[in-house]
């Protein structure tokens, strides 16, 4: 019996700094209701999708950047979502800022969870590859400051839901091939992941023009390098005057692009994925029993 999941990629328009959290909700919730009358089974929302990116700027007053974090999850602004994904029978992945407090210190994460059809959270992801700069740097357009209100995640997960094996990342990790090949090697068979990505990046304007084949590139080899499905979720659009990129997808373990979204606007992407192609491709080609060779690969963590 083929294992086929339908699956949305539901992107986001811009988020401005004073859209109220229980308006994008709202969002949330009309993107819950589009994938289910297109039968999906399972929604992925961009990272920090609940505010707009606010690592664009530097701010120095901690309250002030509490403001943009969620100290639990649910809570009274996202409680509506998981409610109404509950009656929907829909899992869905959810990027937010987690103020995380522990043993009386306080942490935050660029943090995604995966939430299944009754609405349990089973699944969180606190993003590694944080990009960008930790001090205020003056000379650029904007900031790019997740170095500074985040901490590093430890590492990828696989959790076991709706009869696959899922993978979570987050923006930056995507340009990364040790995210795919670490959640690889942990049986992936669909990768969900969201992102805000700035069309401009300061350090080499002269990448912009690559910005969104850079964008499919990196995920395209890391799903067919890793005989995964990859679903990407964009936050996309003019958020606070800085063009963000769109390109929100779903990704075979061919490395083909099965569907994307045409706009920079909320857009719901839709595909079904057979994960048993994932299978396929894990026992073939990229079968890591018999081809790798890790003695080989030292270097790779040692560095
Ligand atoms: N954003 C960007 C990303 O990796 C970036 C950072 C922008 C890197 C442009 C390179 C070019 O897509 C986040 N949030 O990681």
């Amino acid at each position: 019996m083929t294992r086929v999941l339908t699956v949305a990629a539901a992107q986001l328009g811009p988020v401005q700094r004073s859209d109220a959290r229980k308006d994008v909700v709202g969002r949330l919730i009309a993107h819950l209701r589009e994938a289910k009358k297109q039968d999906c089974a399972l929604v992925v929302f961009p990272e920090l999708a609940l505010t707009t990116f606010f690592p664009r700027w530097f701010m120095n007053d901690q309250q002030e950047i509490d403001r943009f974090f969620e100290s639990e999850m649910p809570n009274q602004d996202t409680r509506p979502l998981f409610d109404e994904a509950k009656r929907l029978q829909l899992a869905f992945m959810l990027g937010y800022a987690e103020r995380h407090s522990e043993k009386g210190r306080i942490h935050h994460y660029n943090t995604s969870i995966l939430v299944d059809s009754q609405a349990h959270i089973v699944g969180k992801y606190r993003k590694v590859h944080l990009p960008g700069h930790a001090e205020h740097e003056p000379q650029r357009p904007f900031q790019h400051l997740e170095q500074r209100y985040f901490e590093r995640g430890e590492g990828f997960s696989v959790w076991e839901a709706f009869d696959a094996k899922i993978g979570m990342c987050l923006c930056n990790d995507r340009r990364w091939p040790e995210s795919y090949r670490v959640m690889g090697l942990q049986g992936a068979e669909l990768i969900l992941l969201g992102y805000n990505t700035p069309k401009h990046y300061p350090p080499a304007p002269e990448f912009d023009e690559h910005a969104m084949f850079h964008n499919h590139l990196v995920m395209q080899a890391g799903a067919h390098q890793n005989g995964s499905w990859v679903v990407a979720a964009a936050k996309a659009g003019n958020e606070e005057d800085i063009p963000m990129i769109g390109g929100s997808c779903i990704i075979s373990p061919s490395g083909h692009i099965v569907a994307q979204a045409e706009t920079e606007s909320d857009e719901l992407v839709v595909a079904s994925c057979d994960l048993d192609l994932a299978q396929r491709y894990k026992h073939t080609l990229f079968n890591f029993q018999s081809h790798r060779y890790p003695p080989a690969y030292t270097a790779i963590s040692n560095q």
